[in-house]
């Protein structure tokens, strides 16, 4: 993936890694105290939430959140709530999705999975828990109330049967399956990777009072980075390093399952993701300078080794 970077997005993601070196700590901050469980939560599911809430990982969609809130002329520690209710609905959909009956994976976040550690059980309702805590920490967190309500019902919307949910489920159901197209496996993405990462950055900017029209463009970025993120994950699946990525490698490759990969082949499916990362800038022009953080992420994601 190296040949992608240029000076320019190396310098790009030098802002945005100062960025996410300013704000994941008190992500990760905000999270331990979220994750607490003193109040009648059994030990054993306490221990489940916390060892994959907490395991290393790059925080991605709560530092779009912030970054986002920021660029929309708010204040990034107000929308730190929301930040991490993404990441807590993120960590259930990785948690689920690692179980016998999903993905079947042993390994996430350089830890065994949930459901190799804690029991296949235990680590179900550890998801659920944390889907539902999501809802709790914006429903208390965020003022005023009408604010909460508008980031809950964008939160299940793309949590939702139509998006992460019904993408996860198209997904399961493509495996084997020969007959379909680029364009099916793009909308498969769209939804299982692409909703979560278009809601992060929509609830930074609706903390910040964003109008419509940043909505819009904020959406636009978020579909392009979303679906480069995936391409990229293909890529990884293919000739990353299981050491670096901190879960299995080599399984969709190997899989019946589609991938960018073996639908355009390496080299075009680099191409694609660098074109769509252009287009994700370009969507950004409306926010002048105050875009760059975000604009080193979008480089961040496409050049990312891990
Ligand atoms: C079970 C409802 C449900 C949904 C599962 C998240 C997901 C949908 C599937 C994971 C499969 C996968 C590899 C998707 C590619 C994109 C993705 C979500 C990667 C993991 O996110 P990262 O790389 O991980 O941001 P960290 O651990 O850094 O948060």
């Amino acid at each position: 993936m190296s040949q992608l970077k240029t000076d320019s997005s190396q310098q790009a993601i030098a802002l945005f890694q100062i960025e996410r070196d300013r704000w994941q700590p008190l992500v990760d901050e905000r999270l331990e105290r979220y994750a607490q469980y003193d109040d009648g939560c059994p030990a054993k599911l306490r221990d489940a939430i916390r060892h994959s809430l907490l395991a290393p990982a790059k925080r991605l969609r709560p530092i779009l959140t912030l970054l986002s809130a920021e660029m929309c002329g708010g204040d990034p520690l107000e929308a730190l709530p929301v930040a991490c209710a993404v990441e807590m609905i993120h960590t259930y959909s990785l948690i689920h999705d690692d179980l016998p009956s999903m993905d079947d994976d042993d390994l996430r976040r350089g830890l065994p999975s949930c459901h190799a550690q804690f029991g296949e059980a235990t680590a179900i309702l550890a998801g659920d828990a944390l889907l539902a805590q999501a809802f709790e920490v914006v429903a208390r967190d965020v003022q005023p109330a009408s604010l909460a309500v508008t980031c809950c019902r964008e939160m299940a919307v793309a949590a939702g049967a139509s998006q992460l949910v019904g993408g996860q489920e198209d997904d399961l159901a493509s495996e084997g399956r020969e007959d379909l197209t680029a364009e099916d496996l793009a909308k498969i993405h769209d939804r299982k990777t692409g909703a979560m990462i278009r809601v992060s950055l929509r609830l930074g900017a609706r903390i910040a009072g964003a109008n419509e029209e940043q909505l819009k463009n904020l959406d636009i970025f978020g579909e392009k980075i979303g679906l480069t993120f995936q391409i990229v994950d293909d890529l990884l699946d293919y000739c990353g390093e299981q050491a670096k990525m901190g879960k299995s490698v080599g399984k969709d490759s190997k899989s019946s399952k589609l991938t960018y990969v073996k639908i355009h082949g390496l080299d075009p499916s680099r191409e694609i993701a660098s074109d769509l990362i252009q287009k994700s800038i370009g969507a950004l022009e409306g926010f002048g300078s105050d875009a760059a953080p975000l604009v080193g992420l979008a480089h961040f994601i496409l050049n990312r080794t891990n």
